[in-house]
């Protein structure tokens, strides 16, 4: 499963992955050997690759003619990708997708490679060892896509309130192969109602991307909101002569977000947030968690009567942003980023890669009504230049690419942060009685002074990470560090101070599920994880779960 919705009716596609492939690690006790791998996984979860880290080779063949586009929606963590030994393709990153366009493939079977290295090395920069696990393999879905001459590449779509009237920015963007100009016609349908991209056909000039934009109406629609999540499909459908040449799907939410002052409003309503952070990762799966286990995740965070996850520190599958816009679960989507130094940010590739990773996170996942804001650099050098106009650079670029949309970043240079003026809305990670002791009103109020004075004006400011650990089974009346009820004490005494302050937008807990750590990463981490979850990394609940729900439950999704 690629997305909870067909892409497509007329486009022929094929899902490659969903399937074994063959590979052949390049290094470790198993080097040249061949296995059968399923994609998407995760190679650390075959028992012979559990702790491998290095390169391998993915192979298999498909059928095809023409011209093709291959999406993989997730390669962790460095791709290098041939078709019939032809190179075509790196990439970078193990969290966004990326494409490949091949024009006018003989007919016939090709062969598929995909080069992969989970190996920490300065060609890959997002990636370090670090508190979370960096996993090996195709984690995610591959789409073989079929063209014509001429096809949709993408359609973004911006919901836009108008008192009661819904209307919203359809754009559009078109790739012409061939060398010759062609005219076609583009409509699309949303709520069973068709609309045109211009009476007559539109020229697309050859060998190009053209780029349309208009704005449309949209009546009898109901918005979508964390109580009611509506969504609508956005089918939009190209022909040639009247002939039907291609097609694209996207799922969409009319709801609009917006800054006022220090309050987010949704729909016009100033928004609570009541959420946890959340790693993709599962003891079985890794970070390629099947749709049944994104499914449980999601019934656990509603039950707990949370309304946000904040992808914390990078962008997720969209089968579970999918998952998010149904259930009307708000979600903070993060660039690749956790805690870099300075050596880290001086890296040549850093800026080109981050820059990269907040491009396709965007381009990919902008139609999301789930995603309220972007999120970058979790934890970065944000009290000292040149890193803090590396911070402005980056929510420039998200600025630049969705004005839609509010932007962050969390800091933790408590009092010492100099980079509040750039984002839209401040965030602030703390662990006030976890790492240090501290009243947490006070610790939070005082946060808020801090950001109040250098932000350059009022802004939200959201506390994108407060918690404390417990092993899970460890149980202890005395509330001892690390004990079950040690968590559900501490837990209570942090998240309530902030629920209560008005000045607040609200709080991501960390976090959701204990997840696994970098095998490099400082070794005080009990069973090499970070056990800060209020379920363990079975998804089983913690003496706090009951705790946070109850909490949760004694405040609303909106202020009044
Ligand atoms: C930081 C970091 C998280 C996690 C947390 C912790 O706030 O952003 O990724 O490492 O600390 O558990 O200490």
């Amino acid at each position: 499963m690629i997305r909870a919705f067909k892409t497509n009716v007329y486009r022929m596609t094929e899902v490659l992955s969903n399937s074994f492939w063959d590979y052949v690690p390049d290094g470790g006790e198993h080097q040249g050997q061949k296995y059968e791998i399923f994609v998407p996984s995760c190679l650390e979860k075959h028992p012979d690759f559990a702790s491998y880290r290095g390169s391998g080779t993915f192979t298999r063949q498909f059928y095809a003619k023409g011209n093709i586009r291959l999406i993989f929606k997730g390669v962790s963590h460095t791709a290098k990708v041939y078709i019939d030994d032809q190179f075509v393709k790196y990439h970078y990153n193990a969290y966004t997708p990326f494409e490949v366009l091949i024009k006018d493939l003989p007919e016939g079977d090709h062969t598929l490679k995909v080069e992969v290295d989970n190996s920490f090395n300065n060609e890959s920069v997002l990636h370090k060892e670090n508190d979370y696990m960096t996993y090996g393999g195709i984690t995610r879905g591959v789409v073989l896509e079929k063209l014509v001459d001429i096809y949709i590449k993408n359609v973004y779509f911006t919901p836009i309130k108008k008192g009661d009237v819904w209307t919203g920015k359809v754009r559009v963007l078109v790739e012409n192969l061939t060398d010759n100009d062609i005219k076609a016609n583009l409509d699309f349908i949303v709520a069973d109602t068709l609309f045109g991209f211009g009476e007559t056909e539109i020229n697309f000039p050859s060998n190009s991307v053209t780029e349309l934009e208009r704005e449309y109406e949209f009546r009898d629609v109901l918005p979508w909101s964390m109580e009611a999540p509506t969504l609508y499909l956005l089918k939009m459908f190209l022909k040639v002569n009247g002939e039907m040449y291609d097609d694209l799907i996207e799922s969409v939410g009319f709801r609009e977000v917006k800054v006022d002052g220090n309050k987010i409003l949704l729909n016009g309503k100033r928004i609570r947030i009541k959420g946890f952070n959340r790693h993709e990762d599962h003891p079985q799966f890794g970070c390629s968690l099947p749709y049944l286990a994104m499914v449980y995740d999601i019934q656990q965070i509603k039950n707990l009567n949370a309304n946000a996850i904040r992808t914390s520190h990078y962008p997720n599958d969209e089968l579970f942003l999918d998952l998010c816009d149904e259930a009307g679960i708000l979600v903070w989507e993060e660039a690749h980023a956790r805690g870099f130094k300075e050596e880290d940010m001086d890296k040549p590739n850093f800026m080109p890669q981050s820059k990269e990773c907040i491009d396709e996170m965007i381009n990919y996942h902008y139609n999301h009504p789930s995603i309220f804001i972007w999120g970058i650099l979790n934890e970065c050098i944000s009290q000292k230049e040149p890193y803090a106009s590396y911070h402005k650079i980056q929510l420039e670029q998200i600025q630049n690419l969705d004005s839609s949309r509010p932007n962050t970043f969390a800091s933790n240079k408590h009092y010492k942060d100099i980079c509040f003026e750039y984002p839209t809305v401040v965030s602030n990670n703390m662990y006030p009685l976890w790492y240090l002791p501290g009243d947490v009103g006070e610790v939070l109020q005082k946060h808020i002074d801090y950001a109040n004075e250098h932000a350059g004006k009022l802004k939200p400011f959201i506390v994108s990470e407060i918690g404390c650990g417990a092993i899970y089974g460890y149980r202890q009346r005395s509330k001892e560090k690390w004990s079950e009820e040690g968590q559900a004490d501490i837990l209570e005494k942090q998240i309530a101070p902030i629920l209560a302050n008005n000045a607040c937008t609200g709080v991501f807990i960390w976090q959701f599920c204990d997840c696994q750590v970098s095998d490099g990463w400082f070794k005080e981490r009990g069973r090499l994880h970070n056990n800060k979850g209020i379920v363990d990394e079975y998804r089983r609940e913690k003496l706090s779960y009951d705790v946070v729900k109850n909490i949760f439950s004694q405040y609303g999704n909106y202020f009044e």
